[in-house]
């Protein structure tokens, strides 16, 4: 018998799950009683000139937990293919998350918003403003908005997304 191997292979699968632990731990999805709300989302929206066609590609990754200082953090990255349009943001402000329509059943619907500076085709000193609606899975009545400091709008508060899918977490 091997003991030493039996030992390596059971501290590889403690190892392995405290790894999943804490990846979760930072998520704040295991924590009850503290606040936590994570949105992830990718897929296409409608732009102007587009016809309906899915010409506004989105992808991001917010989260915000509110031990260990409560930072947002996140990225975001979202092109419009129409005008050729980069928005790529690294550097998280705030994130909101709230449950609509409670009673509603399978609902409730999270719905969701999350901003913070973000660079226009490689230029800094611009700032973005998302607004996105989680309805399910798949993604075929969630929402993608976004807003820039330039007055652009893509996506829509109004139409599902062409593509894709949002989810939206939250914990307290
Ligand atoms: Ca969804």
């Amino acid at each position: 018998m091997d003991f030493n191997g039996g030992e390596n292979t059971g501290r590889k699968h403690l190892i392995a799950g405290l790894t999943v632990f804490l990846v979760a731990l930072m998520a704040g999805l295991l924590v009850p009683g503290v606040f936590a709300c994570k949105i992830t989302g990718g897929g296409h929206g409608e732009v102007e000139g587009a016809d309906g066609v899915p010409a506004g590609s989105f992808g991001f990754n917010v989260m915000y937990f509110d031990k260990k200082g409560g930072i947002v953090k996140g990225d975001l990255e979202f092109i419009d293919h129409v005008t050729g349009m980069n928005v790529h943001a690294w550097d998280m402000e705030g994130i909101n998350v709230w449950e609509d329509y409670p009673s509603n059943k399978p609902g409730p619907w999270l719905k969701g918003e999350f901003w913070g500076p973000c660079s226009i085709d490689g230029e800094a000193g611009h700032s973005f403003y998302v607004y996105v609606e989680d309805a399910g899975e798949p993604g075929v009545a969630d929402k993608f908005y976004i807003e820039l400091d330039t007055g652009y709008v893509g996506g829509s508060m109004v139409n599902p997304i062409l593509v894709g899918n949002i989810q939206i977490h939250k914990v307290n």
